[in-house]
């Protein structure tokens, strides 16, 4: 299902809010500047054999001190918004008590500049870097976590609650929760199930504390909203559906429902039953979690292909996460996790639109009136550096093919009914890619990391263009 998303000549309505997105770990660098506390990710990365190539968010894109070059990027592209997150360190060095001015002043200056520059801010407020000091106390597995959150969530909008378009709580619990708990992928590299399950809770309470303490101070009339990346499930032969209903209660019911519905789902509860008593969730928190949001934003890559292990078989590939020693699915070593159709980007993630496009429409199906945007979607590729007659030059027609699939395919849904309200590609800047460290390039604009260098890449050109008509621009093909 790729070769028919390759429309051109589609267009985007006016309010449509075209943008891009980065994170604080992976961008900022200045680690230890002007009073940040050390996070999750600086421990995990300062860890030998955690992170490729012993790789670090030390100096990552030194966005900190080239904000203002990267601003005006950002303006020279025509973006209308663009999504940040804040690094609760740089607010609350030990992720508690007194806010931390400088901190403070440095998001200020750059929600300023991007106002001035006529493009909206999409603010996160945790996109993966606790503070240490709360990790030191159990971190996600915590319940005063949570509350943590909130008190930090307020600080942070007491100061900016007049000039953010859309606050987002959280960024990928799942991946907070199953990669930081579960399989020890992320920081802080926990190998349990119990933990995860645990971490998942406390997340889902943190985003409902945290829209309450918002909700409070804010002065002006933002959007607020939480960010999942949603898998989108293919069962493959008879016991497929029965994997996929697990995988989707692990991966997808366990946010969506408290956050949406206002309970956990039964059957996820029976399944993890060996793995947790879930005695972590407390009386009336589901009442907590479940607050209104105004928009639900969606980070979209690619699909997983899912059947029951028939325990006598040898096992694909159990877990989806063989290299990872922990598992991300705790009580599902018998769902194993099969190959799947290519093409592939450099990530060996397969790229399938179609799945952006049922994602969009099942969601809109299942809760109409809440408005959706794509929060994320990009791919990284082995970009070639070429030097042309005008300059060095980054061809990347695999990454522009990628991007304008996905828009056909966002459009799609809309054109089925999807309330559809903006599209933040991942990402504004090669950066610091998690466990990948700087082997895999996401941006649309290349960074070189001896000489912290911008370049627009070809896709950067053909997404301001794409912007500049609100009209999806004709791509040569790819593949
Ligand atoms: C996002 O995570 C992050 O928000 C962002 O910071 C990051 O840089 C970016 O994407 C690129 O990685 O292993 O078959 O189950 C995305 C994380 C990607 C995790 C897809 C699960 C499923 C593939 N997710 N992945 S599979």
């Amino acid at each position: 299902g790729n070769a028919d998303y390759r429309d051109s000549g589609l267009d985007f309505p006016a309010d449509f809010l075209f943008g891009s997105a980065t994170a604080s770990y992976q961008i900022e660098g200045a680690a230890t500047e002007d009073g940040r506390g050390p996070s999750i990710w600086d421990t995990f990365s300062h860890t030998p054999g955690k992170v490729w190539n012993g790789d670090t968010g030390d100096v990552a894109d030194d966005h900190y001190h080239r904000f203002d070059e990267d601003l005006d990027l950002m303006k020279s592209l025509g973006l209308e918004a663009y999504r940040f997150s804040i690094a609760w360190p740089r607010i609350q060095p030990t992720g508690r008590g007194e806010a931390n001015e400088a901190g403070l002043a440095f998001y200020e200056r750059l929600v300023d500049g991007l106002i001035s520059r006529g493009i909206r801010p999409i603010a996160t407020l945790y996109h993966w870097d606790l503070p240490q000091a709360l990790e030191d106390e159990g971190g996600w597995t915590n319940r005063a976590t949570a509350y943590a959150f909130a008190d930090y969530a307020r600080i942070v909008g007491e100061r900016l609650g007049d000039r953010i378009e859309v606050w987002t709580t959280l960024n990928e619990p799942w991946c907070s929760a199953y990669l930081g708990y579960g399989s020890g992928a992320h920081a802080p590299g926990i190998m349990d199930g119990a933990s995860a399950l645990a971490a998942v809770h406390h997340l889902n309470l943190a985003h409902g504390l945290a829209i309450t303490a918002l909700q409070e101070v804010v002065t002006n009339d933002p959007g607020f909203s939480i960010t999942l990346n949603l898998h989108v499930i293919r069962p493959v032969g008879e016991s497929g559906a029965e994997a996929a209903r697990r995988i989707d209660g692990l991966a997808n019911r366990v946010f969506l429902g408290p956050l949406l519905h206002g309970e956990y789902p039964a059957d996820v509860i029976e399944d993890t039953k060996d793995v947790t008593d879930w005695a972590f969730v407390h009386e009336g928190d589901t009442a907590i979690i479940k607050q209104p949001i105004s928009v639900l934003g969606v980070n979209y890559y690619s699909t997983v292909t899912v059947q029951m292990w028939d325990g006598v078989s040898e096992r694909v590939n159990a877990d989806g996460h063989k290299d990872m020693g922990g598992s991300p699915w705790p009580g599902s070593r018998d769902v194993e996790f099969l190959a799947q159709d290519g093409p592939y980007t450099e990530m060996g993630w397969n790229i399938d639109p179609s799945g952006l496009e049922e994602l969009l429409v099942s969601l809109h199906d299942e809760f109409p009136d809440l408005p959706l945007m794509v929060t994320e979607n990009g791919a990284a590729f082995d970009d070639v550096l070429t030097q042309e007659a005008d300059g060095p030059a980054v061809h990347d027609i695999d990454r522009t093919d990628y991007l304008r699939r996905h828009f056909t395919a966002a459009h799609r849904a809309m054109q089925r009914g999807v309330d559809l309200r903006g599209y933040q590609v991942w990402s504004l800047l090669d950066n610091f890619e998690w466990g990948y460290g700087y082997s895999k390039r996401f941006g649309i604009v290349r960074v070189d990391f001896d000489t912290l260098e911008r370049l627009p890449k070809d896709s950067a050109k053909w997404y301001s263009e794409l912007i500049r008509t609100r009209s999806l621009p004709e791509t040569p093909a790819a593949y």
